[in-house]
């Protein structure tokens, strides 16, 4: 990890989950982070969460951790983004394009319009955005790179998981596109594909319904943040000529979007 010593990370949907876990780690590990999603308070405590990590680190590189309330659907505000960075912070190394949700299972035919804008909006446009933003950047200095959360619905249609799958099925067809137009520079390309993690991405599906979100992981132990974090910060921290192209990673007892084993 000695290799991510003093770079600047940037995360969206740092609020919570896979995001705020992520953050955590490469606080860890002696980066600088600026921490992205919409809820100001949320990402506070995330702040105070690398402040502490970093200090229990030892380390001297890094540190500096900036949280910045920003939809990532709101384009105008993307547009604006470096006028709410820190000058100490605008040369960023590492985008990590995080920010997601899903909202329902409805069937096709029965899906609310606004909720499927606002998963497109955030998921697909959202982070199309920000790597347009990023990668401009990523371009004229010749490196960095940009690390895209899809999912098993980055592969995998299920039933009541349209939207859904379409948005992360356009991450899929992005980021494999982004890597073979940069295939000729040292700009690296991932994408992370987890299974069941459980974070607060249950609850917001099922509306703040927790025994609806609960029970999403019955019979199983599902993935934490934390194990996605790792697999994020091991991508991030690999030698500049490896890049880490995909990573499916699911719970032990995962092995589909639908098929899993639930203890009795
Ligand atoms: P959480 O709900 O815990 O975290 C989602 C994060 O995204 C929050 O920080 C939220 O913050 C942020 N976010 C949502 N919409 C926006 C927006 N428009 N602008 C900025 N930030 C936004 O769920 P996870 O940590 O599980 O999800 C993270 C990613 O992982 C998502 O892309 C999800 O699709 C993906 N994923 C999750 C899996 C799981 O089983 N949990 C499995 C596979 C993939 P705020 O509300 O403060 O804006
Ligand atoms: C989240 C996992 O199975 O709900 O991306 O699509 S799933």
């Amino acid at each position: 990890a000695s290799r991510l010593l003093g770079k600047t990370v940037l995360i969206t949907g740092a609020s919570s989950g896979i995001g705020a876990a992520t953050a955590v780690l490469f606080a860890k590990a002696g980066t600088n982070i600026l921490l992205l999603a919409r809820r100001e308070d949320a990402l506070k405590t995330v702040q105070q969460a690398c402040v502490a990590a970093h200090k229990e680190s030892g380390l001297k590189e890094g540190g500096q951790f900036a949280p910045i309330q920003l939809d990532v659907s709101d384009k105008a505000a993307v547009s604006a983004l470096w006028s709410k960075v820190p000058s100490a912070l605008r040369n960023v190394d590492i985008l990590v394009n995080n920010a997601g949700y899903v909202i329902g299972k409805d069937h096709v035919g029965d899906i609310d319009d606004s909720i499927i804008e606002g998963m497109f909006a955030t998921n697909v446009f959202g982070l199309i955005s920000m790597t347009q933003l990023l990668v401009r950047d990523f371009k004229a200095k010749k490196s960095g790179h940009i690390i895209n959360i899809g999912s098993i619905a980055s592969r995998e249609p299920y039933v009541g998981g349209s939207i859904y799958t379409a948005t992360k099925h356009a991450v899929n067809a992005f980021t494999a596109s982004m890597m073979r137009e940069l295939v000729n520079t040292p700009i690296r390309v991932t994408e992370i594909q987890p299974g069941m993690v459980e974070t607060e991405f249950s609850i917001v599906r099922f509306l703040g319904d927790t025994s609806a979100a609960k029970s999403v992981y019955a019979g199983l132990q599902p993935l934490t943040g934390e194990d996605i974090a790792e697999e994020i910060v091991w991508a991030a921290s690999r030698p500049p000529h490896v890049n880490i192209a995909e990573t499916l990673i699911f719970p032990v007892n995962q092995a589909s979007a639908v098929i899993s084993y639930r203890a009795p």
